[in-house]
């Protein structure tokens, strides 16, 4: 068992938000063109406003140099159809989110946006025009949306967050006093976090040294779970939470994903939860990361969806505490805080949806699991992993399982047997179920994997055994998951036999 003290884990939050700023200039027309009264569209420029990136200057704005090679394509979601935040875009802000990830490493963008923007406003006197309250809001609610899905739905572009904005407009004088302006083009111009980086050059070279490390980031496991359950468990023997947070010395790359794939492998939140998504990503497994606040305070987390259709919740933050714990690992909305206080997931962490200080874009989420993927928590060091829709649990060769698993005081375990075949029934107050137990590889059940099983693996292939399609004794000699028990698992097994890491 491995109850750990409830006072010794910390609550980790901080905020995440980015704060809007909007400096609401006026737009200066030049008096000759409005004075004559005659229609006359014209072209006209002008700043209306910025948004700022929690910690950025805008007095210490770093000018680009150059950097307009066209970005390395990153990985794609594995999922037939894949979850994107891109999906919940208007056609405006859909322009804006493609043209950046067109051509991500520039610092300045026009935007052709696909619906124009129009408004009757009065002929000022003086020339000057300020664009009314609700035109100012559609245009942020444009850059705020489309940059929103895009940092989500695209983590690795980490350098995404305060931007200024512009626009290009013509306008047709009236005569009745009022003229009609039409909005064709958002300028936007990505701000720098200067604290971490002096130029565009160095946002280019940590760009593509993250691409590496994330390339070399050690995934193992066979199953979606057991994939999972690496990239949970390697972050976290990764780094260790900014110990600095807020004070001299703190890591200014903490709310990136770099920070968890680059030196000095400290982070908080964000970084765990970006960094978490890449992998995912990576692996071809659906994942998005979640924003919002918990116990108040800023917080960032992810949800992963499973075979079996269903999203369910990880705080990898909450869950490296020096000891690996998996108490936010698949978790579903009313499953319990064994550590922190009382109540469940969802009364703990609660989303919000926004990158922004600003309420004119939201994005949505999946819904959430009320139950956890399995009903049982894992001890921090088996490797059991488990298959819902499969309704198997699968064990590794050598774990020992009797101590494998904690669960909350009120449940009961009851197992046939600890190899495959066997039958391990769970109940408590989160639900109850039943798995059948594969100790991977040992296909005749007598406890072990050996060259016994690899023989009978062989005699698969060539037609003189038949395991049962669909049984735990197939799914134990189905190294790769694939369903059927082909040469690739007897190699896979051969590997596995001879403990060489090959998964
Ligand atoms: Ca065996
Ligand atoms: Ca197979």
């Amino acid at each position: 068992m491995c109850f750990l003290e409830k006072g010794v884990h910390m609550k980790k939050i901080l905020c995440l938000l980015l704060s809007v700023s909007l400096l609401f200039s006026v737009l200066s027309l030049g008096a000759s063109a409005l004075a004559s009264g005659e229609k006359q569209p014209d072209l006209a420029y002008a700043t209306i406003g910025s948004v700022d990136a929690l910690d950025y200057d805008p007095t210490t704005h770093v000018e680009a140099t150059q950097n307009s090679a066209a970005a390395i394509p990153f990985y794609t979601n594995g999922a037939a159809q894949p979850f994107t935040f891109y999906a919940q875009l208007n056609n405006n802000q859909k322009a804006l989110y493609d043209s950046i990830l067109a051509e991500p490493l520039k610092e300045k963008y026009d935007v052709t946006l696909a619906e124009q923007l129009t408004c009757n406003i009065p002929i000022p006197a003086d020339g000057q025009v300020q664009l009314p309250p609700e035109m100012n809001n559609a245009i942020m609610e444009i850059a705020i949306g489309g940059l929103t899905a895009l940092m989500d739905d695209h983590p690795e572009l980490f350098w995404l967050g305060g931007f200024e904005v512009g626009i290009r407009f013509s306008y047709l004088p009236k005569e009745d006093g009022t003229m009609e302006l039409f909005i064709t083009t958002l300028s936007i111009q990505i701000a720098l976090n200067t604290s971490a980086y002096q130029s565009w050059d160095e946002v280019f070279s940590t760009y593509h040294a993250m691409l590496a490390a994330i390339d070399a980031f050690p995934v193992r496991g066979f199953t979606r779970y057991e994939k999972l359950k690496s990239i949970h468990d390697n972050i976290a023997r990764q780094v260790v939470y900014d110990p600095n947070l807020g004070a001299a010395g703190e890591n200014p790359t903490d709310h990136e994903p770099t920070s968890v794939f680059l030196e000095p492998f400290t982070t908080v939140c964000e970084g765990y939860a970006e960094a978490f998504q890449l992998l995912c990503q990576r692996e071809g497994i659906p994942c998005i990361t979640v924003v919002g606040t918990a116990d108040g305070g800023g917080h960032a987390w992810n949800y992963v969806q499973m075979e079996d259709g269903v999203w369910y919740a990880v705080d990898l933050t909450w869950d490296d505490q020096g000891d690996v714990l998996y108490d936010y690992f698949l978790v579903g909305a009313d499953a319990p805080n064994v550590y922190f206080g009382g109540g469940s997931f969802e009364s703990e962490h609660v989303n919000t949806g926004r990158r922004f200080t600003s309420d004119l874009f939201t994005l949505s989420y999946p819904t959430l699991s009320n139950t956890s993927y399995c009903g049982i928590l894992l001890n921090a060091n088996t490797a059991a992993a488990f298959s819902r829709e499969k309704g198997m649990l699968f064990l590794q060769k050598n774990d020992t399982v009797e101590t494998a698993f904690t669960t909350p005081q009120d449940w009961t375990l009851t197992a046939t047997g600890w190899t495959t075949g066997d039958t391990l029934s769970y109940s408590g107050s989160q639900g109850s179920g039943t798995y059948t137990l594969v100790r991977r590889g040992d296909i005749n059940a007598d406890n072990v994997a050996n060259s016994t099983d690899y023989a009978m693996v062989k005699e698969t292939l060539s037609g003189t055994r038949d395991l049962a399609a669909g049984s735990a004794y197939e799914a134990a000699g189905d190294m790769n998951g694939d369903g059927v028990v082909d040469a690739f698992d007897a190699a896979l097994l051969d590997l596995y036999l001879n403990d060489i890491p090959v998964y």
